[in-house]
């Protein structure tokens, strides 16, 4: 089998506040997908309107950045056959509120400014997301023993 994407999946500083590290790795990891990269830090401002340059002029835009530097995050970087949009459908609409349960939002969430997570939602903003916060370096080449039971 061949992974044919990588994708940016963050646990923002609400979902490291209540302890999910461990919860939504684990709901990526049993799934099958791979992480090849993952790193914990405090966002500065600057990164933050980088990160969310769509959103600018919005009114949720201000709250957001001040949400997004509040704490420290993880971020990782996913690999696998439609890594962008399985890990969407993992995460959940934006809203935690209209998000099924089962999906990380659903499960963990009630307000959309307190939404634990971020995921790429497509193949552009995987690799612009993935640009900002890694380098070259910093992403692992390997394959997981199970890959051979997870494709056919
Ligand atoms: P997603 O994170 O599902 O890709 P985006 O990119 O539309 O959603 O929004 C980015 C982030 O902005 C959301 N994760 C959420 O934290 C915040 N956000 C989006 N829409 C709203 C809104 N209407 N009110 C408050 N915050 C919002």
């Amino acid at each position: 089998m061949i992974p044919v994407e990588t994708t940016f999946l963050m646990i923002k500083p609400d979902g490291v506040q209540r302890g999910l590290i461990g919860k939504v790795i684990s709901r990526i990891e049993e799934k099958g997908l791979r992480p090849v990269a993952m790193k914990m830090l405090w966002i500065d401002e600057e990164t933050a309107s980088e990160h969310y340059a769509e959103h600018k002029g919005k009114n949720f835009y201000e709250p957001l950045i001040e949400y997004i530097t509040s704490g420290p995050v993880v971020t990782m970087a996913l690999k696998g056959d439609s890594a962008i949009s399985i890990v969407r459908k993992l995460v959940g609409d934006t809203d935690p509120k209209e998000a099924p349960p089962g999906t990380i939002r659903g499960d963990f969430g009630i307000e959309i400014s307190r939404n634990i997570v971020h995921a790429a939602d497509s193949e552009k903003s995987a690799k612009r997301e993935l640009d900002i916060f890694f380098d070259e370096e910093h992403f692992q080449d390997y394959s997981r023993v199970e890959e051979e039971w997870i494709y056919e």
